[in-house]
């Protein structure tokens, strides 16, 4: 897209005078029209909407109507952005015995291209707000504005802009299903990697094409949280460190190094570690490490009835939508 300008030039003359040995520095405002090309730059107010958007069906826990609305809009919505769609309808079980009835919603840009990478989140709510302050509220279902709906929102954003400005590479947007029904404190057995993350397990083994391949894959996990500080975790360094380095490179080039510090965080189980192990394709987390904060270190509102649409800080949307879409734009 390209946009005409105005812009105030302060320009500097400087005379000089032959011989006469003093120098005048007059200066002037001129107005005049520049011709600029302008990259599509993130919404943060336009990812914000999808956030809302996907809070107002309610909790998007499997087996529920609020769910399955959601699938279809998310499809509709990756659609409308000009994205070749598949939708992988999976049944899984989860550590307590529940037969999930899930969507892994694939929405492909530039489909026809062998130059790819995956932009991933998980699109579910979790069932119970286990790591509420108040009890009364564990076996509440969360709103997922952050965990859930922020990394989608994001990558819908960024859909949008695609559409605006094509990639010179083909971008692949996947929203997992089924990674947050894992066991909470109260479970009694032994936890496992595997209780989570059921969707991406699902596509790791079975990726919506035969064969399919990609450069690297970008988890986006809880993006929109106040004050979120995103550090370099550690399944990411492990599998893929030149691509967290891609991605931590660009935030400081634009000025987000603020939101990404050059430092290593913990290890966390995430979706990304299916697509690494089972997938084999290097996948990176962001994912935030908050290590003051009281509650959790993925920030307050983790897992509790707090993780509303109101709770989320545009600001933190925009700084990992912008570093994600400078990285694709610089893709060749
Ligand atoms: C664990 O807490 C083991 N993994 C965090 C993955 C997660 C939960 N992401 C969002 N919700
Ligand atoms: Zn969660």
């Amino acid at each position: 897209m390209k946009r005409v300008l105005t812009i105030a030039i302060l320009a500097l003359l400087v005379l000089t005078s032959c011989g006469g040995g003093k120098a005048t520095v007059p200066s002037a405002k001129i107005s005049m029209p520049v011709q600029q090309a302008v990259a599509p730059s993130f919404n943060a107010d336009s990812a914000f909407s999808y956030v809302k958007a996907q809070t107002d069906f309610g909790p998007r826990v499997p087996n529920t109507t609020a769910h399955k609305k959601c699938a279809e809009w998310l499809e509709q919505k990756l659609k409308s952005f000009g994205a070749e769609t598949i939708v992988q309808n999976i049944q899984v079980t989860t550590f307590d015995g529940t037969l999930i009835n899930g969507y892994n919603i694939i929405g492909q840009i530039n489909p026809e291209s062998n130059k790819r990478i995956v932009l991933c989140a998980h699109w579910d709510s979790r069932p119970w707000a286990d790591n509420d302050p108040n009890p009364a509220n564990h076996k509440k279902p969360v709103d997922g504005a952050n965990d859930g709906a922020s990394g989608v929102a994001v990558i819908l954003e960024i859909a949008r802009q695609l559409q605006i400005k094509a990639p010179a590479i083909g971008i692949d947007c996947i929203f997992f299903d089924a990674e947050d029904w894992g066991p909470g404190d109260s479970y009694t057995g032994r936890s496992l990697p595997e209780h989570w993350g059921l969707g991406s397990q699902y596509w790791s083994r079975r990726p919506h094409k035969d064969g399919y391949i990609a450069r690297y894959a970008v988890l986006l996990d809880m993006v929109g949280g106040k004050g979120a500080r995103f550090y370099r975790e550690g399944i990411s360094n492990h599998y893929a460190k030149e691509i967290v380095t891609k991605f931590w490179d660009a935030a400081g080039n634009i000025g987000h190094r603020a939101y990404f510090p050059q430092e290593d965080a913990g290890y966390v189980t995430d979706d990304h570690y299916f697509i690494n192990s089972i997938a084999r394709i290097p996948a990176i987390d962001i994912i935030p490490y908050m290590a003051e904060c009281r509650e959790s270190t993925f920030g307050p509102t983790w897992h509790t009835v707090n993780d509303t649409a109101e709770n989320i800080d545009r600001n933190t949307l925009k700084a990992v939508g912008e570093t994600v879409l400078y990285v694709i734009y610089n893709e060749k």
